[in-house]
């Protein structure tokens, strides 16, 4: 017997993301990740000139805008023949670097420590912490509601295995009331040297318009202090007492097993070496990143535009009720074969090349600390620790880019925008790879093509009817209650899914 579960919207996902699984004998036999949207950016782009760009597609997110504003002005520097100073290409670098702390901390505790933590537990709380006797008294006011939505994001909730000890479960939630301040540290710091945020003033092709000031680099050293020290002593920690409580986590979720990664924190200003490496992992072997190997399929999308385009020659045409789709998300591909991206795939790609010794050193002593395998990362739980672990790296690799910066050396080398010209910027964004591909004619956007990590991750089927790498990952996926899908909420949420981006 089969019975569908349909999550529309899953709740603590950026976007509308709605999820349908069909159980079979207590697992998940198939599964449809679908975004209900349509935004348009594409669209939006053409015709506008090249240099609003960054400034344009920075608006397709409130959490990853500067991504995508770097994306763009590396796709408009290849187009206009530009390569920015080092002071600009590390300002980008610590302003992208704010943006993924920002966002790893806000995702694990805003958005899933919840799916661990047990909320209910703090009715049980007798200490004095002001913020924790505050959260238990809207917690009280919760459960004695009578009108609180089923969809509600934390109360009520699926009843299901939460982290057992009390004082673990104080000192989790006590940090997810920091974490909230944290993010606006991390937000403050980015802010130093991108103008304002979250989205970015000061990001442009051949670099930014910021000068670097001996103030401006304490000030970013005094934010990143108070942020490292809630990594090493909060987020770290949280992450691993999830991994000891919820061992099973590490078994399921796993997905397709391939992992594409374009690389980021350029270490040379022309991006030849990066922090973070590119690279493809497939069946096991990593490859090096052939750009051109990138497609998007739509069949099973809500467009009539052609199926199995590269990006360069993209076209996005809505056919709202299209017969046989069910997502306004395209469906990447890598040499036609499903991706996974993210941290963990960062992680991984970073492990196997081997280059970066701090990657390698933190994640084998990851893997000691928590009695697990490279193998047992490609997991639900493998997505939290990756992030949490490249969370530490990045943090701590802002301290050699600020030692690096060159107070008032130039950040910006100019130049035109050529009449005809191609390019693409491809980087990482919290959530995963990140491309944007522009074609200018005549000064102007001819075509515009954004790829973005949920595209990837949430991809629906592809023309030859394969699921995503979120789908792949729900598939076998043991679920006890079917009226109490919290399995698959938790498999869903390891992804960090954003879909306000996907559907772009
Ligand atoms: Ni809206 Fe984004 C990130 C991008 S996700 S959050 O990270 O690009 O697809
Ligand atoms: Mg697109």
């Amino acid at each position: 017997m089969s019975q569908t579960v349909t999550l529309s919207p899953i709740t603590r996902v950026e976007g509308h993301l709605a999820v349908k699984v069909e159980v079979e004998e207590g697992r998940v036999a198939r599964a449809f990740v679908s975004g209900e949207m349509f935004r348009g950016f594409e669209q939006i782009l053409r015709g506008r000139n090249p240099q609003d760009a960054q400034h344009i597609t920075q608006r397709i997110c409130g959490v990853c805008s500067v991504e995508h504003g770097v994306a763009s002005v590396l796709a408009q520097e290849m187009a206009y023949g530009l390569v920015p100073p080092n002071n600009g290409r590390l300002i980008r670098n610590l302003i992208q670097a704010a943006n993924v702390i920002m966002s790893h901390v806000a995702h694990f505790y805003l958005l899933s420590a919840v799916d661990f933590v047990d909320l209910e537990a703090i009715t049980g709380y007798r200490g004095q912490d002001q913020g924790l006797l505050e959260l238990q008294a809207w917690v009280k006011s919760q459960l004695a509601s009578k009108s609180v939505s089923p969809v509600a994001p934390f109360l009520p909730r699926y009843a299901a295995k939460y982290l057992h000890d009390a004082e673990t479960n104080f000192t989790a939630l006590r940090h997810y009331l920091d974490a909230f301040e944290l993010r606006s540290v991390a937000t403050k710091m980015g802010a130093v040297f991108a103008g304002k945020l979250p989205h970015a003033a000061t990001l442009m092709a051949g670099g930014v318009t910021e000068r670097v000031t001996v103030l401006k680099i304490t000030q970013y050293k005094s934010f990143l202090n108070q942020l490292q020290r809630f990594i090493d002593h909060a987020y770290l920690p949280d992450v691993a007492a999830v991994a000891q409580a919820f061992p099973e986590y590490f078994t399921v979720g796993r997905g397709c097993g391939n992992f594409l990664a374009y690389g980021v924190f350029p270490e040379t200003s022309d991006g030849s070496s990066k922090f973070l490496p590119s690279g493809v992992l497939l069946d096991g072997k990593l490859n090096p990143l052939a750009p051109e190997a990138i497609t998007e399929d739509v069949a099973q999308s809500w467009f009539s535009s052609a199926s199995g385009r590269q990006p360069s020659e993209g076209e996005t045409t809505p056919a709202p009720g299209k017969a046989g789709a069910y997502s306004w998300l395209k469906a990447p591909r890598y040499q036609r074969q499903v991706m996974e991206v993210g941290p963990l795939a960062r992680i991984l790609v970073a492990y196997h090349d081997g280059r970066n010794a701090a990657v390698k050193s933190a994640v084998n002593a990851l893997l000691k600390d928590l009695g697990k395998e490279p193998n047992d990362l490609v997991s639900a739980l493998g997505r939290h620790a990756a992030r949490a672990l490249e969370c530490k790296l990045v943090a701590d690799r802002c301290e050699e880019w600020l030692d690096q910066l060159a107070p008032d050396e130039p950040a910006c080398n100019e130049g035109a925008v050529p009449d005809s010209a191609r390019g693409y910027g491809l980087t990482e964004a919290a959530r995963g790879a990140l491309g944007h591909w522009i074609e200018i004619r005549g000064r102007k956007i001819r075509n515009y093509q954004c790829v973005v990590p949920t595209t990837w991750n949430c991809s629906p089927r592809d023309d030859r009817g394969v699921p995503g790498a979120m789908e792949q990952a729900l598939i076998g996926l043991p679920v006890a209650d079917p009226e109490k899908p919290i399995e698959v909420a938790r498999i869903v949420r390891s992804f960090d899914p954003c879909l306000a981006c996907a559907v772009h």
